[in-house]
Formats: C-alpha cells, sequence, structure tokens
C-alpha cells in the first residue's frame, strides 16, 4: 500500500518544483533564525532570494557532525526551546553527544515519514508490531514507535534487552511485525530454539530491520529463519531518525521522502556532486523540518541513488544498500562507535598508555568489542585485586561514554603495535555473511 500517493508518486518535474520552494523557505528560515548558517551563508555571500531552484543547493555550505560538536549542544537549532518537543541524541566523536530537538512538526513528519515505510512493506491496521529498538535518546525506539501508531496498527514497545521476554511476547500477543536491528532478528531467531519455539509459534509476517549495513545473505536468513518478509528502513538522528529511506515490495533500493530529505551523492575528497548511479557519499538537506533543520549534512555513509521509477509505482529517488563510510565509525549492535571516543576515554585515566586497539568480532550473530590497552609501566602489578579494579573503572567509564558494553583486556607493556603518524587502532574482525 502507498501511505502517500500525492507525495511518493508524484512526477519528477513536481517534485523539484516543490523541493525548489522548500529549499527556498528553508535557507529563509536558518538564515534568520540560525546564527551558525547566517554566517557562513553571509561568508559566501548568499541571501536566501539566491536561492529559488532545487538546482541551487550547490551554492550552499555543507553541514558536519563537527559543525554539530562545535556548536553542542543547541547551537543549530533553528527553534527555541519553548518550540522544541523532544530532544533526541547520537554518539559524537568524542565526549559530547550530537543533539537532535524537535519541534511538533518535527514529529509529525517524521511518523508520516515512517508510516510511508510500514506502509510500503505492507503493514496495515491489522498488524501487531513489536518494536525492538532501544528507546530512549536513540531514535529507533520512539521514531518506529510512533509510526506505528500513526499508521494504526499496534504497537507493542518491547525495547532491548530480554530476549526471552521478547519471543513470548512475539508468540502470546500474536505478533505480526517486527523492528530492530538485522543482527538481534538473527540473534532472536537463534534463541528460540533455546527457549523450545519453532517459527511454527510465532505469527511473524513482515520485519523492519536497519540502524546498521546488512546483506541479502542475511535478509534471506531472516526470512527463512522467522518466517517474514524482512525489508530495510534506513535514518540517522540528525535527519530525523528512521524513516528516511525504505523498500517497497520490489526490495530494490530504498525509497527516500525527499519531499523532506533532499539527497545527493559527492565525492567525499573534493564535495563534487556526482551523478545518479555512481557511488559516493550521502547528503541530506532537511527541506521541511523547523527544530535542527540543516543543509547539505554529510552523511560519511557510502552509497548511490537510483532515479528511474520502481514497479511499485512510486517515482521517488532509491539509495542502494550502505556499503561502507568514509570515515572511521563502527556500528556495533546498531549503535555507533567512534574510536576518538574510546580514546578520548583511555587518556582522561592516567592508569593506562594512549595505546589502544578495538577488536570487533562477531560471535555467533551478536557483535562484539574488545578493548586493549595497556597499563602504566609504573602500576603494572602482579596483584590480581588491583588489575581487576582498574579494568572494571575503564569498562564502567567506557559503557558509559559508549553506550554498550565492551571487554577490557590488559595487555603486557609494550605489546600494543606503536606506529607513527595516525595509528591502526581497529581490528574488525565481522565477516558480512
Ligand atoms: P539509527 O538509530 O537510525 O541507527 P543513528 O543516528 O544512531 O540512527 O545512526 C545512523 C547511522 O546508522 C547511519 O548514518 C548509518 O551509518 C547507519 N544506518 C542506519 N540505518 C541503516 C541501514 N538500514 N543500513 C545501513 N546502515 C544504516
Ligand atoms: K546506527
Ligand atoms: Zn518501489
Amino acid at each position: 500500500m502507498i501511505w502517500n500517493k500525492s507525495k511518493e508518486c508524484m512526477s519528477r518535474e513536481e517534485m523539484r518544483e516543490l523541493q525548489g520552494k522548500r529549499l527556498h523557505k528553508l535557507v529563509d528560515l536558518v538564515y534568520h533564525n540560525t546564527p551558525f548558517y547566517r554566517n557562513k551563508l553571509q561568508e559566501l555571500d548568499i541571501t536566501p532570494d539566491d536561492i529559488q531552484t532545487i538546482d541551487d543547493i550547490v551554492k550552499l555550505p555543507f553541514t558536519t557532525k563537527q559543525d554539530l560538536r562545535d556548536n553542542y549542544p543547541y547551537g543549530l537549532q533553528a527553534a527555541s526551546l519553548q518550540e522544541i518537543v523532544r530532544v533526541h541524541a547520537s554518539s559524537g566523536t568524542t565526549g559530547n553527544p550530537t543533539v537532535v530537538g524537535y519541534t511538533r512538526r518535527d514529529l509529525d513528519i517524521w511518523k508520516e515519514a515512517t508510516a510511508r515505510c510500514l506502509a510500503a512493506y505492507g503493514v496495515t491496521r491489522d498488524d501487531v508490531f513489536s518494536v525492538g529498538y532501544g528507546y530512549g535518546l536513540f531514535t529507533g525506539g520512539l521514531g518506529l514507535h510512533y509510526g506505528v501508531e500513526h499508521l494504526g496498527a499496534t504497537v507493542i514497545p518491547t525495547s532491548t534487552g530480554n530476549t526471552e521476554k521478547h519471543l513470548h511476547l512475539l508468540r502470546d500477543l500474536k505478533v505480526t511485525g517486527l523492528a530492530c536491528t538485522p543482527s538481534y532478528a538473527l540473534y532472536l531467531a537463534e534463541a528460540m530454539d533455546k527457549y523450545g519455539m519453532t517459527k511454527a509459534d510465532l505469527h511473524l509476517r513482515v520485519g523492519a530491520f536497519g540502524a546498521e549495513p546488512w546483506t541479502e545473505n542475511m535478509r534471506k536468513e531472516i526470512e527463512s529463519k522467522l518466517g517474514l518478509q524482512a525489508y530495510n528502513i534506513y535514518g540517522l538522528s540528525e535527519i530525523s531518525g528512521p524513516g528516511v529511506s525504505y523498500e517497497c515490495e520490489c526490495k530494490c533500493g530504498s525509497h527516500i521522502c525527499e519531499d523532506h530529505f533532499y539527497p545527493e551523492i559527492i565525492n567525499p575528497d573534493t564535495g563534487e556532486v556526482l551523478p545518479y548511479g555512481e557511488t559516493g557519499e550521502l547528503v541530506f538537506t532537511t527541506l521541511t523540518k523547523t527544530g535542527m533543520p540543516l543543509l547539505r549534512y554529510r552523511t560519511k555513509d557510502l552509497t548511490s541513488l537510483i532515479a528511474e521509477p520502481c514497479d511499485c509505482g512510486r517515482t521517488s529517488v532509491r539509495m542502494t544498500r550502505i556499503i561502507g563510510r568514509s570515515d572511521d565509525m563502527l556500528i556495533i549492535r546498531g549503535i555507533n562507535v567512534f574510536p576518538s571516543q574510546v580514546e578520548s576515554v583511555i587518556l582522561e585515566m592516567k592508569e593506562f598508555e594512549p595505546q589502544y586497539m578495538l577488536v570487533v568480532d562477531r560471535q555467533g550473530t551478536l557483535d562484539t568489542l574488545e578493548i586493549q590497552v595497556e597499563l602504566r609501566k609504573e602500576l603494572y602489578s602482579d596483584e590480581m585485586g588491583i588489575l581487576l579494579g582498574l579494568k572494571k573503572k575503564l569498562a564502567d567509564r567506557l559503557k558509559s561514554v559508549l553506550s554498550i558494553s565492551a571487554n577490557v583486556k590488559l595487555m603486557e607493556p609494550n605489546s600494543i603495535p606503536r606506529s607513527e603518524g595516525k595509528g591502526k587502532h581497529v581490528i574488525d574482525n565481522r565477516k558480512l555473511k
């Protein structure tokens, strides 16, 4: 089903005209309400009147996560706190998280986008949907939650953390839809065995999976093990959250809600805009947001765009699967982790040498993270109690900064490879199956 035919199936000319009008209004909004953008635009000698069609977008400056960091927490908001009704946050590169404020209107746009996704997956008011993304500062839980409600299906706010309970809820509440990370979907499938269940005990028929990259093989495995149709959902907090793009029944790329989020692909090294079909860094402009609207936000996600109309009848531009990142961000159990966050924790704790290594792996279906560190030589001790205490202190601190738990491994002095210049700090042993 198509949730919003008038937007999702608009002719290309009409869409570009709408995008142009919205872009002009957006630039006018940030010019008058966000000093950060006003300064940038003035430096470039641009006024809102210079932006009349969507093609004018190339005149506008890019925005980066670093800009959000430099203006922490509310510096890029265009609305006053009086108008902001909710705040979410995502991992920052170090220290502070990236904070996103939403006006009531932003929340309406977000739930409209998520409802479009669910409708494209074939979800109807008859479905009972379990949301197994984390509820809280992350956008996954509440984003899907309000989308399901808006569509009129039944939402079960299961959240993360209790697999046995989740399986019981799926069975007992006759849940037909599941939203979670693709790796957690596989984990649930494996856990069924342990709790004496088979997919025949469940009623699942449709799943919305995202927050981390996944493959066609994972799709096949999830579909056969859980007995459902598995669809991709993509999004990022800075642009709103899950629902920026979604697969339809054709499963051939994810349709972008481009009346709200205008996509471009750029060469990450030069910033040059690349034509449809070429792979590069995905950039979004939030055409309609009013809380924290962003001009040409660099997602660092690598993908390409498909412009041909889709067999489903939608005319919106599609993006292919994310094939990687143009920065060093890792996604571990759906959660974004920057090696620089680990570095800042280790540097701030004086007990450790400023050398470290992140070892990422996958045990069964779940990602694991090990942090290898060396104690300062003068603290090196054979006493178990002291070592365990320091390990725990570091593990607790990492957990609070990263929002996921890591296994700390104390290494012999001088055993972590030193390198001149930019050191290598990540070993990623996960092989995408
Ligand atoms: P979310 O809760 O939607 O994951 P975050 O802001 O925490 O939002 O993370 C956004 C990042 O997660 C994206 O920039 C991208 O790297 C990754 N991501 C989200 N959805 C997908 C997806 N379907 N496929 C691949 N990567 C994804
Ligand atoms: K993520
Ligand atoms: Zn389609």
